[in-house]
C-alpha cells in the first residue's frame, strides 16, 4: 500500500537525518497509540529532555479530543513544544517545565505533523536539529 511506503520512507529519511547529525543512533521508535477514554478523550503523556521526546510518534484520531500532558526532565536547558499544522487546525506553543502542563485540541483531519522543541542556544543548532523532533500521526 501507498501509505505504507511513504511511512517506511519518511521514518528513514529521519534517521538518515538524525544520524547525519550525529545524534545518538537508536535502533528504534517509540510510538504510542492514544487509546479513547471512556470519556472520549485521547490522553496522551510526552516528555521532552536533552534533546528527545518520548514517544516520538503519536497516533491519534481526527475529530477526537486529544489531552497532552507534556512536561521536560530535570534541567536547566529550556524547551518547549510547538505543533503547527493548519489543515489540521493546529497552532500549539507550550512551555515545557517539570510539572505536567495538559494541552488540548482536537486534529479535524488525518496527516502528519512534526512536534518539535524550536528553542535555541544563539549559534548552536536548533534542538530541533538536535533531535528534539517527534511525529503526530492522525489517522481516521
Ligand atoms: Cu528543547
Amino acid at each position: 500500500m501507498n501509505i505504507a511506503i511513504f511511512h517506511r520512507s519518511a521514518w528513514l529519511t529521519l534517521f538518515v537525518g538524525l544520524g547525519v547529525a550525529g545524534s545518538q543512533a537508536q535502533s528504534d521508535t517509540s510510538t504510542e497509540a492514544a487509546p479513547a477514554s471512556d470519556d472520549g478523550v485521547q490522553r496522551i503523556t510526552l516528555v521532552g529532555g536533552n534533546y528527545d521526546f518520548e514517544p516520538e510518534h503519536i497516533v491519534v484520531r481526527a475529530g477526537v479530543p486529544v489531552e497532552l500532558q507534556a512536561r521536560r526532565r530535570p534541567g536547566l536547558t529550556p524547551h518547549n513544544l510547538v505543533i503547527r499544522s493548519i489543515p489540521m487546525g493546529l497552532d500549539i506553543e507550550a512551555s515545557l517545565t517539570t510539572e505536567p502542563t495538559t494541552i488540548r485540541f482536537t486534529p479535524r483531519v488525518p496527516g502528519r505533523v512534526e512536534f518539535y522543541c524550536d528553542k535555541r542556544l544563539l549559534f548552536l543548532s536548533s534542538h530541533r536539529d538536535r533531535g528534539m523532533v517527534g511525529v503526530l500521526e492522525v489517522v481516521e
